[in-house]
């Protein structure tokens, strides 16, 4: 209902002569949709005073809705990305931020199970250990996304969310700035992410996630992931080596098998050694076989509520062991995953989209989701489920 109201509006506007991409066009049709979201916002426990204060300087960005939009296209290698996540510099400023906050983090780390070298890599990735807060008013920026942005009815939720923020008087309009996706502070919370897990770290009373001091921040991460189910000792993951003739089709994070099992497979870590144990666990191959293996656990997915991009989870993990001393990556990166081109892998993520089975959005990259994709298309046509993008399977599916 929200959303054709909104198209009446700016079907109206569109009558009356202002051009598709004017701006004035959109400031006129936002206005419009916030004098609606004012009635819904007050329905959702919002008083009159926080909507005349909190929405008082609300103006449409169309900055926001560009880099929105760009998201969706092709992502980076792997690779790449790996090696901007885990750069020297962000090693290094991890392991002076580890010995600047290592007592805050200790305890910390004693009260949630979370390490603190994870929480550092969360807050290098997020923020640069601090340094790029953001500087858009979220207020601004989650209205405008809740106008006309790909999940408008998730970022009407987040606008409230954020009006909770300044209603329970945890921060002002002035200080609620963020990111061009309206997440907040030292470790980039969404509003909804505050008020459900937001911890007071200094003591003083405030959950100041915003400001320069960034205990709150920290101490509410660590909390955050411990609510989303984080297992103390547990690994994010480890890199492993597979044996040759391994068959990928056995990979995958939702199919795991004990130590035991994989031992007798021959896998081992990356180093040579045995395989620690924490339970079943699962082995993903984000380049595909000839690239890197990693054996995964629960606080995989415990990160993926962080974000939920294999690449991000890898990018986090692999920062903190890197924080911590440990090495780099042993295996090296095929240039075709596997052994497909880009616009072939995003071909097949198209394709398996079209079939009904939904392999993600086609940046060419076949991480869990679209392998996942793929075994639900070989059960549907009762061929061997082995999760595995082809050349072949490309062809099979035109
Ligand atoms: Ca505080």
């Amino acid at each position: 209902m929200r959303v054709d109201r909104r198209q009446v509006v700016l079907g109206a506007l569109a009558g009356a002569g202002f051009g598709v991409a004017s701006p004035l066009w959109a400031q006129a049709g936002f206005d419009a949709w916030l004098g609606g979201f004012r009635a819904r916002a007050r329905a959702a426990g919002i008083r009159r005073a926080t909507l005349d204060k909190g929405l008082a300087g609300a103006r449409y960005l169309p900055k926001v809705i560009e880099l929105d939009q760009r998201q969706a296209e092709v992502a980076k290698p792997m690779q790449d990305y790996l090696a901007s996540a885990a750069s020297s510099a962000r090693i290094t400023g991890g392991q002076r931020a580890l010995h600047k906050w290592g007592d805050t983090l200790g305890r910390i780390e004693k009260r949630t199970g979370v390490p603190a070298e994870v929480v550092v890599a969360i807050w290098g990735m997020e923020s640069s250990f601090g340094g790029f807060r953001g500087s858009q008013p979220v207020i601004s920026v989650l209205a405008t996304l809740a106008f006309e942005g790909r999940r408008a009815g998730r970022f009407e939720d987040e606008l409230i969310a954020a009006l909770k923020i300044l209603q329970k008087g945890h921060a002002s309009p002035g200080q609620m700035v963020g990111s061009h996706a309206g997440a907040m502070g030292h470790t980039q919370f969404m509003p909804s992410t505050y008020l459900a897990h937001a911890v007071d770290g200094t003591g003083d009373g405030t959950r100041d996630i915003w400001g320069n001091d960034p205990r709150d921040a920290l101490a509410s991460t660590a909390a955050y992931l411990k609510a989303l189910g984080w297992r103390k000792g547990q690994p994010w993951g480890v890199e492993v080596a597979l044996p040759a003739g391994f068959d990928p089709g056995l990979t995958g994070r939702v199919l795991k098998r004990s130590r035991k099992d994989w031992t007798g497979l021959g896998v081992r870590l990356a180093d040579g050694g045995t395989l620690p144990d924490h339970g079943k666990g699962g082995i993903i191959l984000p380049a595909g076989p000839r690239g890197p293996a990693f054996m995964i656990w629960e606080n995989f997915q415990v990160l993926k509520g962080y974000n939920y991009a294999d690449s991000y989870v890898i990018g986090v993990g692999h920062l903190s062991d890197r924080i911590a001393g440990g090495g780099p990556i042993r295996s090296g990166f095929p240039d075709r995953p596997w052994g497909m081109t880009t616009d072939q892998r995003m071909a097949l993520q198209r394709r398996l989209n079209a079939a009904g089975f939904n392999a993600g959005n086609p940046d060419g990259v076949i991480g869990e989701k679209g392998r996942a994709a793929i075994r639900a298309y070989e059960a549907s046509r009762g061929l061997r489920e082995t999760g595995v993008p082809s050349v072949a399977l490309l062809e099979a599916l035109n």
